[in-house]
């Protein structure tokens, strides 16, 4: 029951479990693992699809040849393990070239290289059957503001964007983008640091139809801000076009634990959310095991993230179908009808027969709302008492 099934659609990125456990402060702990050998595992532990940065394929420095025998043996394993790639990226940030940004980048070169390496990237991911396509713009920020102009590096994003889209639009794929926020780690502030302010964004695009949001969990919480509200926003405007899951302490370092293994409560909150308005896009593990494991608890770390999702939804289903629970819900939002003539869309009318409505503001004031009695039920139920 708790077994992952296609239908899920529960992702991970080569660099996920390919993370070989490198830190600011620390060496690698685990050898380096191939393509090949993380679409093998990953197939192991039962996960559906597996995404990439153009560079965790294909080396930045790789000659034709060697980029061809790569995709050679990627797309093999692919077939021998039925794993499909829904969602593929590029490296923006580990090269040198960017450490000042890509498309944000102060110097035109490198904002040219950017899209350069970026369309590249594209026809790489779509060649092996990518439908939505990630920007995470690790380094489009700053250190001091003394050097770049905010309003300059917005307009120099917006423009690239727009680019990459019409680019897609030439190329007739089918593709969709997903802009990915964190509020800070690597650069000391990255621009567009919430997924709100990406929604903002996108409405300022030449083709705001392709673009929507990538919101991950540790993103938000780096920003001690609450993700469901987020992601319930994205999915307001319709923009939640793929979703990183994984875990993260408030306050802290750029985590990317396992996902449900710090915030339980919240995460709950968000498969129920996610469940509840029938999402049923990719559910990306954008996680990584801790430094301490060797490949065994990588695998361990893995199943972990997707039985863990699926816990959560049985969770949600019981919370769905638990009396107690239902009672208090009807309670908390009981209507008898008395303002049913002030609803809706506004008329002159009805404006002036509500100015005129004479309301006992005591006793609304007066009202409880069980919210602990709702809460602590909550807490039973992930308890398992329930
Ligand atoms: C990097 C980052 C993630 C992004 C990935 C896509 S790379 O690991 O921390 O949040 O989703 O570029
Ligand atoms: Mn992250
Ligand atoms: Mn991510």
């Amino acid at each position: 029951m708790y077994n992952p099934k296609p239908e899920h659609k529960f992702t991970f990125g080569l660099w996920t479990v390919g993370n070989v456990g490198r830190d600011p402060f620390g060496e690698p702990t685990r050898k380096a693992l191939s393509p090949v050998e993380i679409v093998h595992l990953l197939a192991e532990v039962g996960a559906y699809g597996v995404n990439f940065h153009d560079n965790d394929l294909i080396p930045i420095d790789a000659t034709p040849a060697e980029r061809d025998r790569i995709k050679w043996n990627f797309k093999q394993a692919l077939n021998e393990t039925g794993l499909v790639v829904p969602m593929a990226t590029t490296n923006l940030f580990s090269d040198p070239a960017f450490k000042d940004g890509a498309f944000t980048s102060n110097d035109p070169k490198v904002r040219a290289y950017a899209l350069h390496k970026t369309m590249h990237a594209i026809d790489l991911g779509v060649e092996m059957g990518a439908s939505t396509y990630v920007f995470w713009g690790g380094r489009e920020g700053t250190e001091t503001d003394a050097g770049k102009d905010p309003l300059e590096a917005g307009k120099w994003f917006r423009e690239g964007l727009n680019f990459l889209c019409e680019y897609v639009i030439d190329q007739g794929y089918e593709l969709k983008f997903a802009l990915e926020a964190k509020p800070n780690e690597p650069r000391g502030d990255i621009y567009l640091s919430t997924t709100g302010a990406m929604l903002g964004f996108i409405s300022t695009l030449d083709h705001p139809e392709m673009v929507g949001v990538n919101p991950e969990v540790a993103h938000e919480h780096m920003a001690g801000l609450n993700f469901t509200h987020h992601v319930a926003q994205a999915w307001d405007a319709g923009k939640l076009f793929h979703i990183d899951l994984n875990d993260q302490s408030f306050g802290r370092y750029d985590q990317d634990f396992r996902f449900g293994s710090v915030n339980l409560k919240s995460a709950f909150f968000l498969v129920k959310f996610l469940e509840d308005v029938g999402y049923d896009g990719n559910r990306h593990f954008d996680a990584h095991a801790y430094r301490t494991s060797d490949y065994e608890d990588v695998k361990a770390f893995a199943r972990g993230c997707m039985r863990t999702y699926l816990l959560l939804k049985e969770k949600h289903a019981q919370f769905s179908a638990d009396a107690q629970i239902q009672a208090l819900l009807a309670e908390i939002t009981a209507d008898d009808g008395s303002m049913d003539s002030y609803k809706g869309v506004y008329s002159g009318e009805k404006a002036q027969a509500l100015k005129a409505h004479t309301f006992d503001r005591v006793t609304l004031g007066k009202r409880g709302q069980p919210y602990e009695q709702l809460d602590q039920l909550v807490i039973e139920l992930l308890l398992g008492v329930r």
